[in-house]
C-alpha cells in the first residue's frame, strides 16, 4: 500500500535504501560522479520510487523521504573519505514538492554542515519543469545553494519548457541531456546537439543520460560531450557493489 502511513512507517523502520548509478568522463572513462536513487525495500523486494514517489509528493511526505536521501548521501561521502581517502560527488534528486518547500536550502546546508561535508561533493538535480513552476523563486533558491558552493543539475534536460531566455539567469552548474535525445543517437540528433551546442555558450557541464550502447557513446565522445551515464557503464548497484567496482579500485 502506497500510503502516506505507510511510507511514513518506512522512514521510520529504515527500509529505504540508495541506489548508485556512476558518471563517467567519455574522453578518459574516469568515474567523475554519481547519482543516488532511492529504492524500498519492503518484504524483502524492491519497490521502484516511481511507484511511491507521486504519492510522497502528493501528501507532503516527501519532504522527510528527500531529507533522508540528502543526510545518506553525506553519511556516504563520509565513509567513502575514511575508508578510500577518496571521494566523488553524489548527485541526489530533488522533486519538485520538496524543492517548493521552505526547509529545502536551510536543510542542505545544515546537513553538508553537520556531517562535514564539502558542498562541492553534493549536487541537486532538479528537472526542468520543477524550476519553472515559480521562476523568480527558483532562482532565489538556486542562487542561495550555488553561492554556498553545492552543484546543480537541470534534469531531464529538453523535455519540459524551460524559457530559454530565463536559463541564462539559472545558476546552474549542469545540464542533463534527457535519456529520449540520447536514445535517438544517431540518426537523429537534432536535439542533443543543440543542447551540446547551448551547454557550450551557457559554459555547463554537460550530462549525457540514459547512454545503452557504443553508437551512442561514440556519437556523444565525438560531439565533445563531456559525461556520461546509462546502462551501457551500468545499472545503479548498491553501495557495497558501487564501492567495489568504482571506489575500492582507485
Ligand atoms: O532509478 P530509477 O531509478 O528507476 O528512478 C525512477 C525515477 O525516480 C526517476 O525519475 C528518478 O529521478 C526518481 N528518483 C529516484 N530516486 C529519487 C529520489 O531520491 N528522490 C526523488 N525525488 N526522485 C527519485
Ligand atoms: O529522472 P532521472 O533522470 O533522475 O532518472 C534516472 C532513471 O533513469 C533511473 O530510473 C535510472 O535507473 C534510469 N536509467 C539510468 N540509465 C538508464 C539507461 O541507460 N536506460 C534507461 N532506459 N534508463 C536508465
Ligand atoms: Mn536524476
Ligand atoms: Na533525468
Amino acid at each position: 500500500l502506497r500510503t502516506e502511513a505507510s511510507l511514513h512507517d518506512a522512514l521510520k523502520n529504515d527500509e529505504f535504501l540508495l541506489h548508485f548509478q556512476p558518471k563517467l568522463d567519455l574522453a578518459t572513462g574516469a568515474l567523475v560522479g554519481c547519482e543516488a536513487l532511492i529504492r524500498w525495500q519492503k518484504d524483502g523486494r524492491l519497490i521502484s520510487p516511481m511507484s511511491f514517489i507521486p504519492v510522497a509528493e502528493e501528501t507532503g511526505i516527501i519532504v522527510p523521504i528527500g531529507r533522508w536521501v540528502i543526510e545518506q548521501s553525506c553519511k556516504v561521502l563520509k565513509h567513502w573519505q575514511k575508508q578510500y581517502n577518496f571521494a566523488v560527488p553524489i548527485a541526489v534528486n530533488v522533486a519538485s514538492q520538496q524543492f517548493s518547500d521552505a526547509s529545502l536550502v536551510p536543510d542542505i546546508k545544515q546537513l553538508a554542515l553537520r556531517h562535514q561535508i564539502s558542498p562541492e561533493l553534493l549536487e541537486i538535480e532538479i528537472t526542468e519543469t520543477s524550476l519553472m513552476n515559480d521562476i523568480e523563486l527558483a532562482i532565489m533558491k538556486l542562487d542561495q545553494l550555488k553561492s554556498a558552493g553545492f552543484g546543480i543539475a537541470v534534469d531531464d534536460f529538453g523535455t519540459g519548457y524551460s524559457s530559454l531566455s530565463y536559463l541564462r539567469h539559472l545558476p546552474i552548474t549542469t545540464m542533463k541531456i534527457d535519456r529520449c535525445f540520447v536514445s535517438d543517437l544517431p540518426e537523429d540528433s537534432a536535439i542533443a546537439s543543440t543542447i551540446l551546442m547551448l551547454g557550450k555558450q551557457l559554459d555547463l557541464k554537460i550530462v549525457a543520460e540514459g547512454i545503452e550502447n557504443e553508437q551512442q557513446l561514440e556519437w556523444l565522445r565525438n560531439h565533445q560531450c563531456g559525461i556520461g551515464q546509462g546502462f551501457y557503464f551500468s545499472q545503479p548497484l548498491p553501495l557495497e557493489e558501487f564501492e567495489q567496482k568504482y571506489i575500492a579500485s582507485n
